[in-house]
């Protein structure tokens, strides 16, 4: 029987682009498929249908140890889910740094750029379980293990660079909120439920973050397609002992890309798992993604130069003040082999560090350093799950740790401890020079209080900071978002609370919200604003200031800012049925490969169709299993007998019209203009496709002849560039 690709042996003919930790992980990856079936003690077994019974009819026999084993292991299969990020998608890389960043940092993966460091990375949702959809508005988890020959580095981010809190005793009330309420687990996976906003509206240091949360960055195109942070402020510290402190940047090479609400509404119905498709095909496709690092560097005297606190997690260094210098690259190349074994077990901790990187007093980063192994004991069942394969570093490790629950490692000899005498005191520890961690001598003194900084007090600056950044369309996108949000919030208080903190904000925000809702904004509440306090917290803390004045504007927070972009990876449906005509898809698929975009034949059927010249094109996706929210763009290709056909089915119709309606490029050659004529296409304003054949672009409707089909792909391709015909979306939505 023929090998599917997917089997074992040809995974390990995918390991052969060797790093040290491919090669480590090959030690485990299970030999050949050949030999018999075994049991797990290498049994061979002679029959896997039939369990062991007292006659044909009689019961089964408790002694059939082969059935318990089969039965057993399967009981046992799955492991408790992440408490947040439950929902990831991993995949395999390498990093390389483009010129030494010895002036900043000693970490010896960013000094050579002829060294490559392999990489796992595994992106997330925060809210929603293992099975919820990729398309939930949320928080992207962005987790880089770097393995570098100093040991694991883990870079544990976002794709939005400030957080909800300031510090790590609220995380459990945020994630309760924020989770499926408890009395009857609805819903799943949306923050559009009265638990959330009630959190929210009494604790008004997430008004930053929720400007991001409803933005279009919460509904990413593809994994691809964002940027990733590492929110706290870091610190770098070289050879000499220097630190600068730093924030951690991800730019994706293919831009900042979304989709709309409506569209991620329909893709969590048509393809829930659409993000890890994507990742996945791209990878298979050799479409590596890449990202570059940035950093942004603040030298130790500037530490109290801003208006905002470094420490404090829901603020953003704007680019503007902190250029990002890019200073590496990463490349995602190699899917995992198995995603339980390395998507499933990968097991990330901020406090994995290598010399030359360490942490400041961010309190949200100090409660984090806590959380991590403590919720890896218990998810991954002990202290040794350092040893999984996708987990244990390249580098040699050494140490008097031992047993526990699933311990791989033989650690011969009598010596488990530290000093020693009879193992000659091995293993050593390592002097600073020779690599050894030694944390920054950071003067720290003060008194023992629970208590928050006044720098910490300013909320709504930067949420205005963020909310006038955006352009025209992703600014509606978040009242739009708002609007959804809070509808479905059926507390009434709740609700006006929350008009009450975007109030704080920006009063047209407020305003306009509100009249979505249909109710209006309060012009003062009772009590304090602010009731994520101590009991005894001093009156200032209660009433956070009202943002007046003007805010500063960063462009780098539009992700307008990457577009046009390429093409690149897109994918482009060809409207197809019998009859269609061969010139102008083959000038279509040309042009399209040509600038790196996919063109998929959408058939109505599975199978093969046939042109007016009688050539043969296969179907990739047939109309009843796809919809146009799976693409970025829809051709109809010419032949009169292809479109009349298409014109009869209500699918096909439906798919041009909701692509036009998600503001995509169109594009239509030949009598494929007759069939857009049929459709809501021609009945919006200023959108008409040109009735004559020549190449025209109408509101990023794109037409002409048959025979001018490359012409069209040009214009097709520059629309396609822009990502979206935002200037349609009025008139449509
Ligand atoms: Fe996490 N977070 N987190 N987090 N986090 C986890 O660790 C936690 C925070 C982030 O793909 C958990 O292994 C606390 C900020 C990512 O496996 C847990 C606080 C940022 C992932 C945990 C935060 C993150 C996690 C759950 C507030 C961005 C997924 C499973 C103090 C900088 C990693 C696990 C993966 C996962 C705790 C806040 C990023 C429970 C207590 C801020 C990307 O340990």
């Amino acid at each position: 029987m023929k090998k599917d690709p997917g089997s074992k042996a040809s995974s390990k003919g995918k390991l052969k682009a060797s790093n040290a930790k491919v090669e480590d992980l090959s030690k485990n990856l299970e030999g050949t498929d050949d030999g018999y079936l075994s049991t797990n003690q290498g049994l061979p077994i002679n029959d896997n249908q039939n369990s062991l019974k007292a006659g044909e009819r009689g019961p089964s026999l408790l002694e059939d140890f082969i059935l318990r084993e089969k039965i057993t292991h399967f009981d046992h299969e799955r492991i408790p889910e992440r408490i947040v990020h439950a929902r990831g998608s991993g995949a395999h890389g390498v990093f390389q740094v483009y010129e030494s960043m010895a002036k900043y940092t000693r970490a010896g993966f960013l000094q050579d750029p002829a060294v490559e460091t392999p990489v796992f990375v595994r992106f997330s949702t925060v809210a929603g379980s293992r099975g919820s959809t990729d398309l939930a508005r949320d928080v992207r988890g962005f987790a880089v293990k770097f393995y570098t020959e100093e040991g694991n580095f883990d870079l544990v981010g976002n794709n939005m660079p400030v957080f909800f809190i300031q510090d790590a005793m609220k995380f459990p009330d945020l994630i309760h909120a924020v989770k499926p309420e408890p009395h009857n687990e609805i819903p799943q996976a949306a923050s559009a439920h009265d638990t959330f906003w009630d959190f929210i509206s009494l604790t008004p240091e997430s008004a930053h973050m929720i400007m991001w949360v409803m933005s279009d960055r919460a509904i990413p195109r593809s994994l691809r397609m964002m940027e990733g942070f590492g929110i706290h402020t870091f610190r770098l510290i070289n050879q000499k002992g220097v630190s600068h402190f730093v924030k951690f940047h991800w730019k994706p090479l293919l831009g900042m890309h979304s989709v709309l609400w409506d569209e991620a509404l329909r893709i969590s119905g048509c393809d829930p798992d659409f993000h890890r498709r994507d990742l996945w095909e791209a990878i298979e496709n050799g479409d590596f993604p890449e990202w570059e690092l940035g950093f942004q560097i603040i030298p130790e005297k500037d530490e109290h130069k801003y208006d905002f606190d470094l420490l404090d997690p829901t603020k953003l260094v704007p680019e503007d003040l902190v250029p990002v210098q890019r200073i590496g690259k990463m490349t995602l190349n190699r899917n995992p082999d198995n995603f339980f074994a390395e998507v499933e077990q990968v097991a990330f901790h901020p406090g994995h560090l290598v010399p030359g990187i360490d942490f400041t007093n961010d309190p949200l980063l100090q409660g984090r350093l806590f959380s991590y192994t403590d919720t890896q004991l218990i998810r991954l069942g002990g202290p040794n799950f350092h040893e999984i394969p996708i987990n244990r570093p390249v580098a040699p490790l050494h140490n008097h740790q031992r047993d526990g629950h699933m311990r791989q490692m033989i650690s011969p000899g009598r010596v488990a401890y530290e000093p020693n005498s009879l193992n000659g005191n091995a293993p050593l520890q390592a002097p600073a020079k020779a690599g050894g961690f030694v944390s920054y001598a950071e003067r720290v003194d003060g008194a023992k209080l629970r208590a928050k900084s006044p720098s910490f007090s300013d909320h709504f600056s930067q949420a205005a900071m963020f909310y006038h950044s955006q352009s025209p369309v992703e600014l509606k996108h978040i009242v739009h978002a708002l609007r959804f949000e809070l509808g479905k919030c059926d507390t009434p208080h709740v609700r006006e609370r929350m008009l009450f903190v975007l109030s704080q904000i920006d009063e047209g925000l407020a305003s306009d919200v509100a009249q979505g809702l249909g109710i209006k904004v309060p012009t003062k509440i009772d009590g304090p604003l602010n009731l994520a306090v101590g009991a005894d917290a001093k009156p200032g803390e209660q009433q956070p200031k009202k943002f007046t004045g003007k805010a500063f504007i960063s462009k780098a927070l539009s992700m307008l800012t990457t577009v046009p972009g390429d093409v690149k990876t897109r994918k482009v449906a060809a409207l197809v049925a019998d009859g269609f005509d061969d010139s102008g898809l083959a000038a279509m698929k040309k042009s399209l490969t040509a600038a790196g975009a996919m063109l998929k034949v959408v058939g109505p059927r599975g199978g093969t169709l046939k042109s007016s010249s009688g050539k043969e094109v296969p179907v990739d996706f047939a109309l009843p299993t796809t919809a146009s929210v799976l693409f970025d763009a829809v051709y109809v290709c010419g032949g009169e007998a292809s479109t009349n056909a298409l014109s009869q089915i209500p699918k096909a119709v439906e798919f041009v019209e909701e692509a036009f309606k998600h503001c995509k490029a169109i594009a239509a050659t030949g009598s494929g203009i007759d069939f857009l004529q049929q459709t809501r296409v021609d009945t919006l304003p200023g959108d008409k496709p040109a009735k004559e054949k020549v190449v025209s672009n109408s509101g990023g409707v794109v037409t002409g002849a048959d025979s001018a089909a490359s012409k069209v792909a040009a214009a097709f391709i520059e629309v396609l560039g822009q990502h979206r015909v935002w200037e349609r979306e009025d008139a449509v939505s």
